[in-house]
């Protein structure tokens, strides 16, 4: 994001701003001095320019001196796709003054002339879909606001806060780690925290492609779920049946399948409104971090790792880091330790163990074959989706070694090595005796 730094000597220089005065601003587009203010004009394609000043050009002491995209404007229907020079995907309402372009002092008086960005749109579209003019220049153009520098300060008037539920530490939280193919539940809160109603509500939330919908939002209406290009699921609420008095709530709860687990997931929620005669907007996020590796042991009857087994014991398993309450089959299969995605789990003694998983994701030690056991290397699965197979994510005991072993006990290996060291004795005896 942008900054400002100064320097007194042209050596040694300092930040005066950064972090884009920690909005989305990506340029310091124009600064000029305005009476004895230092004024710095911003480029934001995402929520409109803003205008900062300070009267001693110190760190931290820069004041917004205008409302976003000068009157909040955000009309330009803009389909997500012209960022990548394509024209599909979701239509995002978009700054219509996104950058403060130029200014003058003029009797008096501060001059802005703004950036408006649906003529550039139309001609880059244009080249790239066969011709085609999408006519979002018809909505807006560039402008020019004059003010007397009189500080105007915005008005707080929408909050979001999106979490999501931690299921050990049973609250809701900003961060959490998430196994594969866990489901995860998510709340979005959008609070005026106005002084007037706030009215015209729209709340998009994006999914990225790690995270599947489960189409289960708990408010009406039901979302637009749209396709990103391939990086996501935009999930669209029109909420302008709601009128929201100041200090009251919506709260959207919602769940998402994790279906990848590669990255770390940021997951944003925007929700604008209009407060009074004010359009203003908010955003939040949540992160899901699909790391938590499940595991599944094999152990015995007092829940300690055991790897071998008499043919008399019976075989205990415990798991980790499972996607929590949820229905899971655990499979004892011959050992393989080649596993392919799809592979079929065919379980050897016909018996199946169907349990569920604890709210901290956890399988307690379980019971999953009961003796006599059949001599042989084995593996434990379990199969989370209970599909009958195999799939990426799902724990193996284990994946390239032996899961355990069933071996014949002491007393039977005993008995013919006793009687093979007794014949030797008895030969040997008698061979002496000649
Ligand atoms: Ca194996
Ligand atoms: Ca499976
Ligand atoms: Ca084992």
């Amino acid at each position: 994001m942008a900054e400002i730094w100064r320097t007194s000597n042209g050596i040694s220089w300092e930040p005066v701003v950064q972090y884009g005065f920690l909005r989305t601003n990506g340029y310091i587009w124009r600064l000029t001095v305005y009476g004895n203010k230092l004024i710095a004009g911003t480029m934001n394609p995402f929520t409109g320019c803003e205008i900062w000043m300070s009267e001693t050009g110190d760190f931290g002491t820069f004041e917004q001196m205008n409302i976003h995209g000068m009157d909040g404007a955000m009309s330009l229907p803009a389909n997500l796709g012209a960022f990548i020079d394509r024209d599909d995907g979701p239509i995002v309402p978009w700054a219509d003054q996104y950058g403060v372009r130029t200014v003058a002092n003029y009797q008096g008086n501060l001059i802005v002339g703004t950036a408006s960005w649906g003529d550039w749109v139309d001609r880059m579209l244009s080249q790239q879909t066969d011709g085609n003019w999408h006519d979002l220049s018809g909505y807006v153009g560039c402008e020019i606001w004059s003010t007397d520098g009189t500080l105007w300060t915005p008005p707080e008037t929408v909050e979001v806060n999106k979490t999501v539920w931690d299921p050990v530490a049973q609250s809701w939280v900003h961060e959490l780690e998430a196994p594969l193919g866990d489901t995860v539940r998510f709340r979005c809160e959008i609070k005026n925290i106005g002084l007037e109603d706030l009215t015209n509500i729209v709340v998009w939330d994006f999914l990225s492609h790690s995270l599947e919908y489960a189409d289960d939002a708990t408010i009406e209406p039901t979302c637009n779920v749209e396709d990103v290009l391939g990086f996501g699921t935009l999930l669209k609420w029109d909420l302008s049946s709601y009128t929201l008095t100041p200090g009251n709530s919506i709260v959207i709860k919602y769940d998402a399948n994790v279906i990848e687990k590669e990255h770390k997931e940021v997951n944003f929620v925007f929700a604008r409104g209009k407060c009074g005669s004010y359009w203003d907007y908010e955003w939040d996020y949540a992160v899901i971090n699909p790391t938590l590796i499940p595991t599944v042991t094999s152990s015995n009857v007092t829940g300690v790792e055991t790897d071998s087994f008499d043919l008399s014991e019976d075989v205990y398993c415990y798991a980790k880091n499972l996607p929590a309450n949820r229905w899971v089959d655990i499979y004892v299969v011959k050992n393989n330790d080649t596993w392919e995605e799809g592979t079929v789990l065919i379980d050897v003694i016909n018996g199946i163990e169907t349990v569920k998983t604890q709210p901290d994701r956890s399988l307690q030690n379980t019971l999953i074959w009961e003796s006599t056991l059949m001599q042989g290397s084995y593996d434990i699965v379990i199969d989370t989706n209970q599909n009958g197979k195999w799939n990426e994510g799902e724990p193996i005991d284990s994946l390239a070694t032996t899961g355990f072993d069933a071996v014949p006990e002491f007393t039977t290996i005993a008995i013919p090595v006793a009687a093979i060291l007794g014949l030797l004795f008895f030969f040997n005896r008698r061979k002496q005796r000649k």
